[in-house]
């Protein structure tokens, strides 16, 4: 997709469309189709940056990371320009070299095998919220009662953190994704509060906070062992407090909105409790809790016929390549029987989601448990969306379900 010598036919298709209004946000596909439609690469021109929403060119572009760079950060802001509102992240918001060891040793802590011995107790407690919630009654909010109920109950605690304002990780998450988009309405409204909840935030990532035996003591101890710098381990305990609590919310949000409006799907997976991990990444594609996320031109780079300067934002539509007709067949429906592997709707390459294993298994838990003891799921009202500016969420969604 790139060339030695740019060389650019085409007049760049040009949208004065603004993908972080109220009315896209609340409904993002049909203008997602658009963006698709009008070319391989699009100009945003209230903002001066350009998109890109198909599938190949998503994922190519995540995959040139030397070309789409992440260190200039992966909101609309070019921290080369203009200063970023916390210290940049290591992982999300760093490229190799500085990349590198953080990665290596969040992998580790965060990896399949190192979450082996988590999965029975992750298990035994999403079977006792699932008894909770249904000793209350067959009809809730499934946003609060197990969406928000289960990330909260069982991450801080693998993380380490003390109980106390942990009311701050949920509003502090939210604010960080609006970030990454423009200062608008959504921005404007959180920015009065950020500073406690960031304040609260970055005291937890202290050593002398975190308890022994999870994932930030982990960290910690990479520390000791040289694998990362002291001044490192705080910045990578708040990536897990930045990047796991909203996106699992949401993401099992996703997972249960799918079922309680696939009922073909919920049989399927009642006769097959194996397939909950499938769901999961097929709910992953279909709803992308994280949408977007920006890359900056490192040079000239030629996509298609156009040409994108150097040093140039470029929001990556990871929610529109997932619904690509192109790569996917019927990408509205939610369909346990297709193989969604190589959806974007974790990034691609070097920067693929390193949090996705305890985010699987978080949801695989739950989605196991309600199976145990629900019978069917639907919706008894209108789900509400809740806006932000990267993140496809649920504000409230009114649920049924009937015990088996
Ligand atoms: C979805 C992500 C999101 C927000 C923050 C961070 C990472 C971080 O590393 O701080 S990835």
């Amino acid at each position: 997709m790139t060339t030695s010598t740019p060389t650019a036919s085409t007049a760049i298709p040009t949208t004065d469309e603004d993908p972080f209004s109220a009315a896209v946000l609340a409904d993002p596909l049909p203008f997602q189709h658009r963006l698709r439609e009008a070319g391989e690469v699009v100009l945003l021109e209230r903002y001066g940056v350009y998109a890109m929403g198909r599938y190949d060119t998503v994922r190519a572009a995540l995959l040139d990371w030397q070309g789409f760079e992440s260190s200039a950060g992966v909101g609309i802001t070019d921290f080369r320009t203009e200063a970023p509102w916390r210290p940049p992240s290591l992982l999300l918001e760093a490229d190799p070299p500085h990349h590198d060891a953080p990665r290596a040793v969040l992998s580790r802590i965060l990896g399949p095998r190192a979450l082996r011995e988590l999965a029975p107790r992750w298990q035994a407690d999403a079977d006792r919220l699932v008894d909770e919630v249904l000793e209350q009654g067959t009809e809730f909010d499934a946003v609060t009662s197990l969406a928000e109920a289960f990330p909260l109950r069982v991450f801080p605690d693998a993380v380490g953190i003390p109980e106390e304002g942990r009311r701050h990780l949920l509003p502090y998450g939210d604010h960080l994704f609006n970030s990454f988009g423009p200062e608008n309405f959504l921005v404007q409204h959180g920015a009065p509060h950020i500073g406690e909840h960031a304040g609260w935030v970055n005291e937890q990532c202290a050593r002398e906070k975190i308890a022994d035996g999870g994932f930030g003591d982990a960290i910690w101890s990479a520390a000791d062992r040289g694998d990362i710098t002291p001044a490192q381990a705080p910045l990578i305990v708040r990536s897990l407090l930045s990047a796991g609590v909203d996106t699992t919310v949401h993401a099992i949000g996703a997972v249960l909105h799918a079922f309680a409006t696939h009922p073909d799907a919920w049989a399927m997976l009642r006769e097959d409790p194996a397939l909950a991990r499938v769901a999961f990444d097929e709910a992953i594609r279909l709803e992308a809790p994280v949408q977007t996320f920006f890359r900056t031109t490192t040079r000239d780079i030629v996509v298609g016929d156009v040409l994108i300067p150097d040093r140039r934002k470029i929001l990556m539509f990871l929610g529109s390549a997932n619904h690509d007709p192109r790569r996917w067949p019927d990408p509205q429906r939610f369909d346990l029987t297709r193989d969604p592997s190589g959806h974007v709707g974790f990034g691609m390459g070097i920067h693929q989601c390193v949090g996705q294993h305890v985010a699987r298994l978080e949801a695989v838990s739950l989605v196991t448990a309600l199976a145990r003891r629900v019978e069917s799921i639907e919706l008894i009202g209108e789900p509400e969306r809740h806006l932000n500016n990267t993140l496809r969420a649920w504000e409230t969604m009114p649920m049924r379900v009937e015990l088996s």
